[in-house]
């Protein structure tokens, strides 16, 4: 009984517990052989005999239990130790990320603009016909819907052809002052070597009381915006039209891939189009309850402005996803 228990207190390993084990309790084991010269014994003796045989058999039981519940704690121990990962250690080899070309440009068009407090604004994808086209001043069956293709659902819902519904949103849920933008993508059903069915775009809105925001205002936040985009470029205003606003124009920096000179990037016009823009108009803020306000908006194509500051030739290599143009912008 005294060696018994010595030789558990000693074992160094679950193999040899399981061992001693089989020695004591297996079926050929000491308890086994022990019971069977029990029977051997005389009558008087047996009680007694079986009695000392089973609290023998109990008490080292349990120490055989208890021994393998140390060595068991120990050799988990000892696999943390030797598995341990140190997640912090830095890799030795493969790549590093990038900001896509069209983020960072999205990125240094909201840095511009929060640095002059506009709030910057999101809303849905799916949107429904009065934010993406009725509240601006498109109608049904107006031609102008025909200008930008647009993916429907069954539920007469759509995917937005502009970022202006949040917009529209934002001016439902306000009161002015507005001072806003809003970035994201945008979906048209046009797919050719220039146009992708979705892209991204910016949009700025600022509105106030009558006669505070102007024109002259619109020009000179633009002008300034896009020297901190392309450097020092010339720039110029040329009329245009929107349903939402009026008047409307278009702006053109002189091409930054021949200074104006004329090449075949800017169509030997020495100018490149960039932004459209112009002031809000009155039907867009009767649609939104909007009185005696004025206010100026703008529209920019993302993935335009990360091909000239990038000087990526082809539209469709933004969206290929292949590392080869991504390390670059490491
Ligand atoms: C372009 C032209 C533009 C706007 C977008 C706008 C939004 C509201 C009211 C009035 Cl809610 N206007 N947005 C205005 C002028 C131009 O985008 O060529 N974008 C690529």
């Amino acid at each position: 009984m005294k060696d018994w228990k010595e030789k558990i207190q000693n074992a160094q390993s679950l193999d040899e517990i399981e061992r001693i084990r089989i020695e004591l309790f297996g079926k050929k084991g000491y308890f086994a052989k022990e019971f069977e010269r029990l029977k051997t014994l005389p009558k008087d003796q047996k009680p007694v005999v079986a009695k000392e045989l089973n609290s023998a058999k109990n008490t080292l039981f349990q120490a055989l239990q208890q021994k393998k519940e140390e060595l068991l704690a120990k050799e988990i121990q000892r696999k943390l130790q030797s598995e341990k990962i140190d997640v912090s250690l830095y890799s030795v080899s493969g790549y590093k990320g990038a900001v896509h070309p069209v983020q960072h440009t999205m990125d240094k068009i909201i840095e511009y603009f929060t640095a002059l407090n506009y709030a910057v604004e999101a809303g849905p994808l799916v949107e429904e016909d009065f934010y993406n086209f009725e509240a601006l001043n498109l109608p049904k069956h107006h031609p102008a819907r025909d200008m930008q293709d647009t993916f429907y659902f069954q539920d007469g819902k759509l995917l937005r052809t502009h970022t202006s519904p949040v917009q529209i949103r934002t001016m439902l849920s306000h009161q002015p002052p507005i001072r806003m933008i809003s970035p994201g993508a945008v979906f048209r059903r046009d797919f050719d070597l220039t146009h992708t069915p979705m892209f991204h775009q910016v949009e700025g809105l600022v509105v106030d009381e009558a006669g505070k925001v102007s024109f002259a205002n619109l020009k000179f936040v633009l002008e300034d915006f896009l020297k901190y985009m392309f450097g020092d470029v010339n720039i110029r205003f040329r009329p245009s039209f929107f349903p939402f606003t009026e008047p409307s124009a278009e702006v053109d920096i002189s091409c930054i891939f021949c200074e104006g000179e004329g090449c075949r990037v800017c169509s030997y016009t020495g100018w490149l189009e960039v932004l459209g823009c112009g002031m809000v108009d009155p039907n867009v803020f009767d649609a939104v309850g909007y009185k005696d306000v004025s206010g100026y908006a703008f529209g920019l194509g993302v993935e335009r402005f990360a091909m000239l500051l990038h000087r990526i030739g082809d539209l469709r290599s933004l969206f290929e996803g292949d590392l080869r143009l991504l390390e670059q912008f490491r």
